[in-house]
């Protein structure tokens, strides 16, 4: 069920918001809420690795082969290929479980942001989804991820000029509503 589909812009229409799948989303890059194996996982992984198809997983072990033995540290960033998903690439970023790092949560969280959005850059793609990255398994609290998700991919698109368009998609009607009261973009909403 994805019609009519409300959308919230921010940024002059760089970033929107809305409710949806992240596996749906067809753009140059999905970000996966990976865990440091980057060997799979529920939510959003589950769903990335299950509906892409096997080309995923084996990226992805080429990267712990050859890049990080020791698995992805919280708050880096990797491209594979999207296999059968719409999107062309997934950017697999690791979110931190919240209270493991005390106060440098939010540090953790706003670089896998800023690392995922500079990658996306760096291979010269436009568009990127995220999804609410740390809010389920890792027990992010939704209001406080919506400020620091905001402030970050704020910070970084006033500096760049290579991305146009930042999807930031939610699971639940709710979990939209709660980003779009905590969000703490520069300016305000501009329309739905
Ligand atoms: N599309 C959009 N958002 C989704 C989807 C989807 N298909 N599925 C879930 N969400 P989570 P985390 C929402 O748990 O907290 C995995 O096992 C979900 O409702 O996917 O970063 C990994 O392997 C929530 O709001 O990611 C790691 O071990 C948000 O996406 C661990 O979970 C993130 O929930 C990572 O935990």
């Amino acid at each position: 069920m994805q019609s009519p589909q409300t959308t919230h812009s921010f940024l002059s229409g760089r970033v929107i918001a809305l409710q949806g799948d992240i596996t749906a989303q067809a753009v140059d890059a999905v970000v996966n809420a990976a865990n440091w194996t980057l060997m799979g996982g529920g939510g959003v992984d589950g769903a990335i690795h299950r509906n892409g198809g096997p080309s995923i997983l084996e990226a992805c072990q080429e990267i712990r082969q050859t890049r990080f033995p020791d698995g992805l540290p919280t708050g880096d960033a990797v491209l594979t290929t999207a296999g059968n998903l719409p999107a062309r690439f997934v950017i697999h970023t690791v979110g931190p479980i919240k209270g493991r790092h005390g106060e440098q949560d939010a540090a953790y969280l706003a670089a896998c942001y800023h690392n995922s959005l500079k990658l996306a850059a760096e291979n010269s793609l436009e568009s990127i989804a995220f999804p609410a990255i740390s809010t389920g398994v890792y027990g992010y609290p939704r209001e406080e991820a919506a400020a620091v998700s905001s402030k970050a991919i704020a910070s970084f698109l006033a500096s760049d000029d290579q991305i146009k368009e930042v999807r930031l998609v939610f699971f639940s009607a709710s979990d939209l509503r709660v980003f779009l009261h905590h969000q703490q973009f520069p300016s305000k909403q501009e329309g739905a």
